[in-house]
C-alpha cells in the first residue's frame, strides 16, 4: 500500500501535477508513511527522473520548474514534521549554496534533516559569495559550515570560500563540509574540506561524526 502511494507521489511530481502532490502527501501521512520515507522513497526518485528527462531533452526548464513546484507542495507539508525531533540543539550548522549557483533543493533537504536531528541550522541561502560565508560565520560562530554546489562551474567557489577563511586566519575555527551531485571525496580532499556527504543522510552522519556525537 505504502509503495503505491509513494509511486503516485513520484509520478505526480514528474507529471507536474502540483495540486495532486499535496493531496497525495497528506494521504500518505494519513496512511502512516513517515516523512523521511516520503522524501527518500518518492520525492528524490522523482527529481532524479526529472533530471534525466531534462538531460535527454524531453523536459525543458519550465517543465523542470513546474516539477520542482510540485515537489515543494509535498516538501512544505513534510518539512515541519522533520523538525519535530529533539530540539535541544546538538550543534550549530551554517549552510549555503556557493557563489554562482542557485540550486537549493539538496541544501534544503539537508537543512531539514539536520533540524530533525536536533541541530540548529543557519541557512545563508543561495549564490553565497565567499566573503558572505566569512562575515556570517564571524557573526554566528557555527561549529560546521556546509557548502552545496550543483554545477561543475561553481565547485571552485568552495575552495575560494575555504581560502578566504585561511587568509583571515580563521580556517581552524570551523569545520567545512561539502556536498552536491558533481562532488566527491577526492575533491573534498583536494580543497582541504573536512568532509563530503554524498546525500543528505550521509551529511547528517558526517556532521554527527565531526561533532563527536
Ligand atoms: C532542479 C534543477 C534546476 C532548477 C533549480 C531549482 C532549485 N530551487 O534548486 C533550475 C531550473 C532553476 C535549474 C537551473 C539551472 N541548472 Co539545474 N538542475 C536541476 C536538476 C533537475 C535537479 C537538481 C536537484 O535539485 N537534485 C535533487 C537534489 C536533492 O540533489 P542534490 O542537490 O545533489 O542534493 C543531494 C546531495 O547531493 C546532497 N547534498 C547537496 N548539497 C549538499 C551539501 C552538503 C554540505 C552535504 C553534506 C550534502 C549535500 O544531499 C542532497 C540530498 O540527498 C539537475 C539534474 C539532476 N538530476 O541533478 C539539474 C542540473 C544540476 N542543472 C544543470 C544546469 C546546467 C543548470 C543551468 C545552468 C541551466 C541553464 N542553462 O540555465 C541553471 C543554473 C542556474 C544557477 N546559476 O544555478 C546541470 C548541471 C551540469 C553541470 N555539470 O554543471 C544539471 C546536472 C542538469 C543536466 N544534466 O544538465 N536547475
Amino acid at each position: 500500500m505504502s509503495y503505491e502511494i509513494l509511486d503516485s507521489i513520484t509520478q505526480a511530481v514528474i507529471d507536474m501535477r502540483f495540486e495532486d502532490t499535496g493531496t497525495l502527501t497528506r494521504d500518505a501521512l494519513g496512511a502512516g508513511v513517515g516523512a523521511v520515507e516520503i522524501i527518500n522513497g518518492a520525492l528524490l526518485p522523482a527529481l532524479d527522473r526529472v533530471g534525466i528527462l531534462f538531460r535527454e531533452g524531453d523536459y525543458f526548464l519550465p517543465d523542470v520548474l513546474m516539477s520542482v513546484k510540485a515537489y515543494h507542495n509535498s516538501f512544505e507539508i513534510l518539512e515541519p514534521l522533520l523538525k519535530e525531533g529533539d530540539y535541544k540543539a546538538r550543534g550549530k550548522i551554517m549552510i549555503g549554496t556557493v557563489f554562482g549557483d542557485i540550486h537549493d533543493i539538496g541544501k534544503n533537504i539537508l537543512s531539514a534533516l539536520l533540524l530533525g536531528n536536533g541541530f540548529e541550522v543557519i541557512d545563508v541561502g543561495v549564490d553565497v559569495k565567499p566573503e558572505i560565508f566569512l562575515t556570517r560565520a564571524k557573526q554566528d560562530m557555527p561549529d560546521i559550515i556546509g557548502m552545496s554546489a550543483l554545477l561543475t562551474t561553481t565547485m571552485p567557489s568552495m575552495k575560494d570560500t575555504i581560502d578566504v577563511f585561511v587568509e583571515a586566519g580563521l580556517r581552524e575555527k570551523f569545520k567545512f563540509i561539502i556536498g552536491g551531485a558533481p562532488l566527491n571525496q577526492k575533491f573534498a580532499d583536494e580543497i582541504g574540506a573536512d568532509g563530503y556527504g554524498e546525500d543528505a543522510q550521509s551529511g547528517v552522519e558526517l556532521v554527527k561524526r565531526l561533532m563527536g556525537i
